[in-house]
């Protein structure tokens, strides 16, 4: 057994070009693994403290070098001697050293990266592929290790957007038949289509934080209408190869008791909002509907996963916020039915995995998703396969920090086809021989 040598973390920019945390982490046998954490733009009350300088002038107060000074300092020569694999054990120890209930003192960013920086070594120190160990480790995939379904995030709005939508994210989702290397295609087909029918209506056709197009249009109905318009471009069948889905982030619109849209100037109530996704859900076949309320109105949750859910996947993001008290009481009072699971939420992997656990336990779908703010680090792809998540959500099928994810899961899907593969041949050949 390898041990912890020395961890060493420091600032870099992530993919808005705002500090982050990276880390790297020695073994004693001379492995070396580096991660990096994400950070989100539209984030909720309820997530770890992202720890920033804010009282410098250096990126705006943005920079994380307190962060990195808490890995450096505290956490790192603590960890130094300890085994890898025992993840569970230095996750709580970095939770106890820091003493809050949301990491504030030492910064979730900070012990996220050590966090997954120590999944990353033990995998190395296995000599397994990351997807592999998380799989190995877990335990939460029943059978065979598969390629979740990817949902496309093709049209940025509200605070990922430059354009005037108010829903965030207007995915596009293949149909979970197809293989990840075609889903993959479709993804980027009805991209591109997309982009040909913004210039074809002579609409701004330039990109939000995630990849996907933020253009100026009428209402947030437009957008939908725009990528039936794409899907009709290309040779795939709305409804069929492919389906729509929505982050709509209501916290972000939610004001004195109203969503307030521009689709009507006087805003909804929960009870009218609810009907009104009732009536998008007619037209547009709603394959998932993430943060449709407000993260603190659960009553109304409960009431659009009555009048939803049997359909629509109704995902909890800011509403769960990879906590899992939060999941608990969703789960008790029937509040949604699919969870997105992002690490940085909640600051350790084994946290996270615990959410992932309490999920599949109600029967829940788990979405493995990204943030805004992105590095090239593809860590969260494998992680995704690794629990065995139903659906990934990595943003458009463009831009160097999202696409190195699709790739990463493309490289996966090439390597479990060529094992499965080898698998079946020996079992064929045995047979034969027997
Ligand atoms: C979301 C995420 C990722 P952010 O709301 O689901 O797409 O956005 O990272 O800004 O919270
Ligand atoms: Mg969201």
């Amino acid at each position: 057994m390898a041990k912890i040598q020395a961890i060493q973390a420091r600032e870099i920019l992530d993919s808005r070009g705002i500090p982050t945390v990276e880390a790297s982490l020695w073994l004693d046998n001379g492995m070396a693994v580096t991660t990096a954490v994400p950070s989100g733009t539209s984030t909720s009350r309820r997530e770890t403290v992202e720890l920033r300088d804010k009282q410098d002038d250096r990126y705006f107060g943005q920079g994380v070098l307190k962060a990195v000074q808490n890995v450096n300092e505290i956490l790192a020569p603590k960890l130094k001697g300890m085994d890898p694999s025992q993840q569970q054990q230095i996750d709580r120890m970095m939770m106890e050293l820091d003493g809050t209930p949301n990491k504030s003192r030492l910064g979730g960013n900070a012990i996220l990266a050590v966090s997954q920086a120590v999944c990353k070594a033990a995998a190395a120190m296995y000599m397994l592929p990351l997807y592999e160990y998380i799989a190995k480790k877990y335990q939460l995939v029943r059978e065979a290790l598969f390629i979740p379904t990817p949902i496309f995030n093709v049209i940025n709005g509200g605070k990922h957007g430059a354009g005037n939508l108010d829903f965030q994210e207007f995915h596009v989702i293949p149909s979970s038949r197809f293989p990840f290397n075609e889903a993959l295609e479709i993804g980027a087909e009805v991209y591109h289509a997309i982009e040909q029918a913004l210039i074809n209506n002579n609409a701004i056709h330039s990109v939000g934080v995630e990849g996907g197009f933020a253009p100026n249009l009428f209402t947030n109905q437009d957008a939908l209408e725009l990528i039936l318009e794409a899907i009709k471009m290309t040779r795939h069948q709305f409804s069929h190869d492919v389906f729509l889905g929505l982050d709509v982030a209501a916290s972000t619109f939610y004001r004195g008791g109203k969503y307030i849209i521009k689709d009507r100037s006087h805003g909804y109530s929960t009870k009218d909002f609810i009907e009104y996704y009732k009536d998008l859900n007619e037209r547009y076949h709603l394959f998932s509907l993430e943060d449709p309320l407000f993260e603190e109105d659960w009553e109304g949750w409960k009431q659009l996963t009555q009048d939803l859910g049997k359909d629509t996947m109704i995902v909890g993001d800011d509403l769960l916020s990879t906590n899992k008290e939060l999941i608990g009481k969703a789960i008790q009072s029937g509040a949604c039915s699919a969870v997105l699971v992002k690490p940085n939420q909640i600051g350790t992997i084994s946290e996270t995995v615990e959410v992932v656990m309490l999920a599949r336990e109600a029967g829940w779908h788990v979405i493995v998703s990204h943030r805004s703010g992105e590095t090239t680090d593809s860590f969260i792809a494998d992680f995704a396969v690794g629990v065995g998540a139903d659906y990934t959500k990595f943003g458009a099928p463009a831009r160097g920090e999202r696409v190195v994810k699709y790739n990463r899961l493309l490289q996966i899907e090439g390597v479990l086809a060529a094992s499965q593969s080898l698998v079946a041949n020996q079992q064929q050949r045995s047979k034969t021989s027997g």
